[in-house]
């Protein structure tokens, strides 16, 4: 789907342990001006179920694992996300549900823009009615 793919971060294990270096611009298609992270949510629990109108992010899950549902009108795909070394970029304009949390899930959220409740589109047929001014 344009406007969403996965993106594959440099894994600079040794007998130390694992480290993931994740910078702006050069790792992720944005400069990041805020993070936030998800964790202790239930397994039946779903989660987004909306759109951003500008915002762009990247989803890492860091631990446990997660589904992401993406969908526009004409295209749905499904991410599972279990690997500290991949993010999901999602663009603007796209519908998100994360669901199928395990327990020690933890997803970190790396974003284009600082919070703004008003940039969010949650609910469908509103952001149907704005794809089809766009
Ligand atoms: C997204 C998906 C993937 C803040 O006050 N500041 C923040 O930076 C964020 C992200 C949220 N909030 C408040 C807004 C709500 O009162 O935290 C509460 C929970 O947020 P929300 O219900 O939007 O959470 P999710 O998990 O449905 O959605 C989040 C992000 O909000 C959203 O941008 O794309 O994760």
């Amino acid at each position: 789907m344009d406007n969403c793919r996965i993106l594959s971060f440099k894994d600079m294990s040794n007998k130390y342990g694992h480290l993931v270096p994740v910078e702006q611009e050069n790792d992720v298609p944005f400069q990041i001006k805020r993070i936030y992270y998800i964790y202790g949510v239930d397994k039946e629990t779903i989660r987004g179920k909306h759109a951003h109108r500008d915002l762009h992010q990247v989803l890492i899950c860091l631990k446990g694992s997660v589904k992401i549902k993406i969908k526009t009108p004409n295209n749905e795909e499904l991410y599972h996300l279990n690997d500290p070394t991949r993010g999901l970029y999602v663009g603007n304009l796209i519908w998100v549900e994360m669901f199928d949390f395990t327990k020690d899930t933890l997803l970190l959220v790396l974003v284009s823009d600082f919070y703004d409740e008003t940039d969010y589109i949650r609910n469908y047929a509103v952001y149907l009615e704005e794809l089809k001014r766009d």
